[in-house]
Parts: C-alpha cells; structure tokens; sequence
C-alpha cells in the first residue's frame, strides 16, 4: 500500500489546530507536562480524519496508513495509546500489534484495535496479542472518544504512579544529607557482591572510612558546619571511586564503599589517594575554609565463604588500629596480606 504525497499532505493540514498551528507539543516550553500522544494506524484516510477530529482535544494525533511506517513512527516517537486498524493491505493490524508486543520498547504501549471485523472470535483473538480494549466499526463516536480518554488518564496516572514510585525508591535507598547509598542499600549491594564472587569468583575490596575528630568539627563551627564536611566527604569518595565502586553512609561520620573486582594492592592504592585527596579539600566557613582528614581500615573479600559482617568488622577493627596508630592514615585488616598473596 502507497500512501500519496496528496493524502499525506491532506491529512497533516486536517490535523492542524484550527489556527494552522500543528497540535504537536513538543515546543511547548517550560516545565509544563507533555501532551499526550495517540498513534491512529488504518489505510483509510477517511477513518483516520474522523478518529483524529474525535481526539484532537484530548491528545497529540499521530498516524501511519500501513504497518510498517506505523512501526517506525512508534519507536521513533512513542505515543501513549495506538488504535491500530486490523485490515490492512500488506501488513496487518495483527502482524503489527505482535511486533510491537515483542520490542521491549514498544511492548508497555496500549493498543486498541477499531475493526470491522466484529465477532466475537475476532474480538476475543485481539485481545490475546495483547490489545486492552477492542472496538468494533461502524463505532460510535462518542464512545469511542470516552473510551480512549478513560484509557489516556489511566495511563496519565499510571505514569504519575511510575515516577512516584522511583522517587520513593531513590528516598528509600538514599542518605537524605549526603546522596550517597544509605546503610541498608549499602549492605544490599555488599552482599551482591557477594553473590558475584560466588559466581566468577571476582573478589572485592572494602574500605571503611571515618572523619578525624569530627565532634570537634561540629563544636568548634557547628552542626551545619559538620555536615558540609560530610556532604564534601560523600562527594570526594563518589568523584575520586569509579562509577561501578559502591559509596555508602553507615552513620554518623562513617562511610564504607566497596571496589569491585579489585584485589588488596588495588584497594590500599584506592584508600591512600582517597585519603590523601580527602585531607587537600577546603570546606568554606565564612570568610575562611576548615580541612578535615579521615581514617581507614580496609580489607578484600576472596573467600567464598566469608560475608560482609564479618569483612565490614575486618575493616572496622583495622579502622581503630588507624585511629589508635595517630589518625589520617590507612591501615589493612590483620590476616589480610598473608592470604591475599
Ligand atoms: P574520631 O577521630 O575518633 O573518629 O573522633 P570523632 O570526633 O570523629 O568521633 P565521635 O564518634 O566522638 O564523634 C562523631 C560525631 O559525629 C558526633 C556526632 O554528633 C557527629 N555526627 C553524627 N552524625 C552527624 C550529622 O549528620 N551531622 C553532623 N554535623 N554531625 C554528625
Ligand atoms: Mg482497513
Ligand atoms: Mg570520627
């Protein structure tokens, strides 16, 4: 099937705002939420005239005349909704619809079919490729326009739904002052790596890391003075670490991060420049700036039957062998260099 410039033409100038503007939304500026999108697939310019007039208040319309530029046009430009004609020369709604339900771009998409096929075979076989809602020519206008405006509100809400939920999942696995991961994501992600040296055999370091006489920080210039010292911690161990590295907040002054696939020389290499770069950052007070230094104790994960509680109190107690030892410095967990060599 051949769509002609003429048709195309036509029915971009039919699906123009009455102003000649297209109702396309996508300049709209600000922070305004974007229009909804509908995607109407049929080879009939007719239908696609009259689907489009019913919905243009309701959303952005969008439409292909076969299957193929339908499919293209959606990964292109995803709308919210497609009402995916069934008949079709070449491929059909069917060949269509089953494409889309096997790209996992494209598989979360509704797809309501408008067919003049109307049994209740046709109708039931439709909805088994996965279409939600099934709508039979010659179809009422009116209910169709309420159907795909019930259809394009659950999808507003479900959107709402989706954002709010990686939103409580950010506050619930993030440490509200610092950013970084908070105690319990922490030890989740631990123990993942657990789970991967289990599995390849990948071991891992662990650094713990805790502030050099931070109460006096916050009694000498206060309690929002002691948390930019931390904020200024966290992000140093964030910029300094790679991407794939771990940067948690246990409590209070203490961070822990853990190295994936790095071995002990690796992880002392690690601990020393961070805490060499650590001790070089000039936090602003007032007029002038404060400096802080860090202790760390560290140790590697290579035993498949070690755990993390059992590393992180390694760590711990090398931790308090560098505070004891005068502080700002990076001592490795007893045992550590007997074994990993
Ligand atoms: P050390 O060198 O032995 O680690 O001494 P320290 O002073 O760093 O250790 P201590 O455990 O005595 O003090 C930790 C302080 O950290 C006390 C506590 O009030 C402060 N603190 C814990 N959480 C926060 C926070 O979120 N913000 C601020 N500003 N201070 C905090
Ligand atoms: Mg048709
Ligand atoms: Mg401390």
């Amino acid at each position: 099937m051949t769509v002609t410039r003429e048709q195309q033409v036509e029915l971009k100038e039919h699906l123009q705002g009455p102003d000649g503007e297209p109702t396309r939304l996508s300049q709209v500026s600000g922070d305004a939420p974007s229009r909804q999108r509908v995607m109407i697939v049929d080879d009939s310019k007719e239908n696609i005239k009259i689907l489009s007039t019913l919905l243009r208040e309701e959303a952005e319309i969008l439409f292909a005349m076969d299957g193929e530029t339908a499919l293209r046009k959606i990964k292109e430009y995803p709308p919210d909704i497609i009402l995916l004609d069934v008949q079709m020369p070449g491929m059909d709604g069917h060949d269509v619809c089953r494409a889309l339900k096997n790209d996992p771009d494209t598989e979360n998409i509704p797809v309501i079919f408008i067919t003049g096929l109307g049994n209740e075979d046709d109708e039931e076989f439709g909805l088994s490729l996965g279409a939600i809602d099934y709508i039979a020519k010659p179809f009422s206008p009116s209910i169709v326009q309420v159907r795909v405006k019930n259809h394009l509100a659950f999808q507003r809400l479900n959107r709402d739904l989706k954002l709010a939920n990686k939103e409580l999942t950010r506050l619930a696995t993030t440490d509200f002052l610092t950013g970084v991961y908070n105690r319990r994501r922490f030890l989740e992600l631990a123990n993942a790596e657990i789970q991967r040296l289990k599995r390849m055999g990948h071991s891992f370091g662990v650094i713990m890391a805790d502030i050099d006489k931070f109460k006096s920080v916050n009694d000498t210039y206060g309690h929002d003075v002691g948390d930019k010292v931390l904020i200024a911690m966290a992000q140093t161990c964030v910029n300094t670490l790679r991407d794939v590295d771990v940067v948690g907040r246990l409590g209070g002054e203490e961070f822990a991060m853990v190295l994936p696939e790095t071995d002990l020389e690796g992880t002392e290499l690690v601990a020393e420049r961070l805490r060499e770069i650590l001790s070089e950052i000039k936090v602003p007070v007032g007029d002038v700036t404060i400096t802080f230094t860090v202790s760390a104790g560290i140790t590697v994960v290579s035993d498949m039957k070690d755990s993390i509680d059992n590393a992180l109190k390694r760590a711990d107690e090398a931790l308090y062998e560098a505070k004891e030892g005068g502080r700002n410095q990076v001592v490795t967990a007893r045992g550590d260099r007997e074994t990993s060599s």
